[in-house]
C-alpha cells in the first residue's frame, strides 16, 4: 500500500478545481491507499485572513471534505496545527534550504506581487509544505497542476538532507492528473481558478446552488470564433469548459469537442454535468453543518492518529541533525 499524503488551504470555499484537481481523487486513493489528507491553515496565514474567516474556513473546508466521501475511518483527516510537528520539521528544513530556491518559486513571485506587504511565511510556505509531506514518509501526493515546483523542491530537499545528514526521509512523487489538472477561471480563461484571487463570477463553489452553477457557464468568457474545439493556446475559455466536462465526466476534452455545434450547448453540457458531480456534496454538507460535533470528532481523532505518525519522523531528523534528545 503506498502512503499518500495532501493538503488544502483552508483560505476560502472550495471550488470546481479543488475537487477535480484534488478532492476527487483523495476519495478514490483512500479505498486503495494509507491516506493522509489535511487542512492546512498554517499555510492559510502566508497571506492577509481575519482569524474569523479562518477558523469557520477550516470548518468548512473538512465539512466539505466528508461531505465529498473522506471517510475518517478509511484515512487520516486532520488539521495542520493541531500537529506541532509540521511547524518543527519546517524550521529544521529551512535550515537545509536556501534563501535564492525560495526565490525563484513562480507561486511566490505570484501571490506576491503588487502587495504592499509580504509576509515572510510567504517566501518560506514551500518548506512547510515539504515538511508536511516529509513527516509522513510519503510515496505520492495527489496535487494539481500548480502545486509541480513545490514538490520537486520537497524532493530536493528530502534528497539533500539525506545526502548531508545519512537516510532519514522517503523522497515522495507527485500525482498530477492528466485531465483537470489545471481549471481555468470562468472569467479569466488563462488565469488558473484559485480561491484566493478568482472574483466569485470566475469561480463555482463546491457549495453553490444548481441555479448560481448554471449562471456562471452560461457567463463564462470565451471567444468571438463559433467552432467547438480543444485548443488552449488560441482557445482557452472553450478549452477549459471542455476541459471540466471531461473531468467530471471522465471523458477526453478533445474527443468531446465534435459533439457540440455551439458553445451555448457546450457550457450546458457543462453545467448539467457539474451540477450532477454536486449535488450529493451538497446535499451532505448541509446535513453536516447541522451537526457540527461530526466534524470537530472526525478532526480530534485525526490529529490523534497523525501525530503517532509525525513524532517518530521528526525525532529521527532532530537526532539526524545533532539535536540532543529531551
Ligand atoms: P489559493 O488561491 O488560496 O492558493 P487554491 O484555490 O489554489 O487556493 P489550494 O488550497 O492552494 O487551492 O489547493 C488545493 C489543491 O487543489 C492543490 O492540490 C492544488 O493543486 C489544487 N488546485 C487548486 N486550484 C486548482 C485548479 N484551478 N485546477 C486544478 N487543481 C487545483
Ligand atoms: N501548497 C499547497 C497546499 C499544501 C499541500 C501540502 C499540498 C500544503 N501542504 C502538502 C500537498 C501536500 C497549495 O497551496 N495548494
Amino acid at each position: 500500500m503506498a502512503r499518500v499524503f495532501s493538503g488544502i488551504q483552508p483560505s476560502g470555499t472550495l471550488h470546481l478545481g479543488n475537487y477535480l484537481g484534488a478532492l476527487q481523487r483523495f476519495v478514490q486513493r483512500q479505498e486503495v491507499d494509507d491516506a493522509y489528507y489535511c487542512i492546512v491553515d498554517l499555510h492559510a496565514l502566508t497571506l492577509e485572513i481575519s482569524p474569523d474567516v479562518l477558523r469557520q474556513a477550516t470548518l468548512d473546508t473538512a465539512a466539505l471534505f466528508l461531505a465529498a466521501g473522506i471517510d475518517p475511518d478509511r484515512c487520516v483527516l486532520f488539521v495542520q496545527s493541531h500537529v506541532a510537528e509540521h511547524a518543527q520539521l519546517a524550521w529544521l528544513l529551512e535550515c537545509t534550504a536556501s534563501y535564492g530556491e525560495l526565490l525563484r518559486m513562480t507561486q511566490f513571485k505570484d501571490k506576491g506581487q503588487g502587495r504592499e506587504q509580504v509576509r515572510s511565511s510567504l517566501l518560506t510556505y514551500p518548506v512547510l509544505m515539504a515538511a508536511d509531506v516529509l513527516l509522513y514518509d510519503t510515496d505520492m501526493v495527489p496535487v494539481g497542476d500548480d502545486q509541480r515546483q513545490h514538490l520537486e523542491l520537497a524532493r530536493n530537499l528530502a534528497e539533500r538532507f539525506n545526502h548531508r545528514y545519512g537516510e532519514t526521509f522517503v523522497v515522495p512523487e507527485a500525482d498530477i492528473p492528466e485531465i483537470g489538472a489545471r481549471i481555468m477561471d470562468l472569467q479569466l480563461p488563462t488565469k488558473k481558478m484559485s480561491k484566493s484571487t478568482s472574483s466569485p463570477q470566475g469561480l463555482i463553489a463546491l457549495s453553490d446552488p444548481p441555479a448560481d452553477i448554471e449562471r456562471k457557464f452560461r457567463r463564462a468568457v470565451t471567444d468571438s470564433e463559433t467552432e467547438v474545439r480543444y485548443d488552449l493556446e488560441h482557445k482557452p475559455g472553450v478549452s477549459n469548459l471542455l476541459e471540466i466536462l471531461a473531468a467530471a465526466t471522465g471523458g477526453d476534452p478533445a474527443a468531446l469537442a465534435p459533439g457540440f455545434s455551439s458553445y451555448g450547448q457546450l457550457k450546458q453540457a457543462a453545467a448539467d454535468a457539474v451540477i450532477e458531480l454536486f449535488a450529493p456534496v451538497r446535499a451532505r454538507y448541509a446535513e453536516l453543518v447541522a451537526d457540527p460535533g461530526v466534524v470537530a470528532d472526525a478532526l480530534r481523532k485525526g490529529a490523534e492518529k497523525a501525530e503517532a505518525t509525525a513524532a517518530p519522523t521528526l525525532a529521527r531528523a532532530q537526532r539526524a541533525m545533532g539535536l540532543l534528545s529531551a
